[in-house]
């Protein structure tokens, strides 16, 4: 099985560069078969009705150990963007070309003037609870949008840039630390706004300092179905 990883798709409105095709991981087959299931980490908040909203505040290594503590473990880059596809190829969103269907905010990002302005005409001015927007083709929810999540791929640059060439990014808060490993986070956060970084894509990426604890990255774990789930 095979699928499409486009390139970023603000280096392809500028120079166009060709698609790369990358095999998809059997253990990303098996997910969407159903034998796997890709989680998000929540907790209840009592300041918010209870609502479960993502975890917050866990470095790479600490994200790692929890899901290991379940018996899971982080996605891989390819895993992660496949599963946020939900099945539909070549498209910007996981739920089609159009950042608001019919008028309707599908995940929670930014709007107004990135970092001025924050109206929150999507409902919310910072995170949402993981089940707010609808969910992908796969029943995922939250693939992009509210936060940041951390994959377990190393973070090099497909762009043709350097590796630790500063970013320009609403997110971004480790460029140019050359001394610290960086992993692959996907999907952008609720501080991504169409006027900056416009990372709430499958196909947008950035890497992160494996020590960065921040209230915009969180992670979702690959564990295994219990029988009859
Ligand atoms: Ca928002
Ligand atoms: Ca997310």
């Amino acid at each position: 099985m095979t699928f499409l990883m486009t390139p970023n798709f603000l280096a392809a409105v500028a120079v166009s560069p060709p698609p790369t095709t990358l095999i998809a991981p059997f253990s990303v087959a098996a997910a969407i078969a159903s034998a796997m299931a890709l989680v998000l980490p929540a907790k209840a908040s009592e300041a918010k009705g209870d609502a479960a909203l993502p975890m917050l505040g866990f470095s790479w290594p600490e994200a790692k150990a929890y899901c290991r503590s379940t018996g899971g473990r982080l996605p891989t880059e390819a895993e992660w963007e496949y599963a946020a596809r939900g099945g539909l190829e070549g498209k910007a969103y996981p739920w089609g070309d159009a950042s608001n269907p019919d008028g309707r905010f599908m995940a929670n990002t930014w709007q107004g003037h990135f970092p001025y302005e924050n109206s929150a005409d999507d409902g919310y001015e910072g995170t949402s609870p993981v089940d707010a927007f609808p969910a992908n083709g796969y029943g995922l929810f939250d693939m992009v949008g509210n936060v940041w999540e951390w994959t377990s791929s190393a973070y090099a640059d497909q762009q043709g840039a350097a590796p630790n060439q500063p970013q320009q990014s609403c997110c971004h808060t480790s460029a140019g630390d050359e001394k610290s490993v960086r992993r692959v986070v996907k999907g952008g956060s609720h501080l991504c706004a169409p006027n900056y970084c416009l990372r709430y894509r499958p196909s947008a990426r950035q890497g992160e300092t494996v020590d960065s604890s921040t209230c915009h990255i969180g992670f979702r774990c690959v564990v295994r179905k219990s029988p009859g789930n």
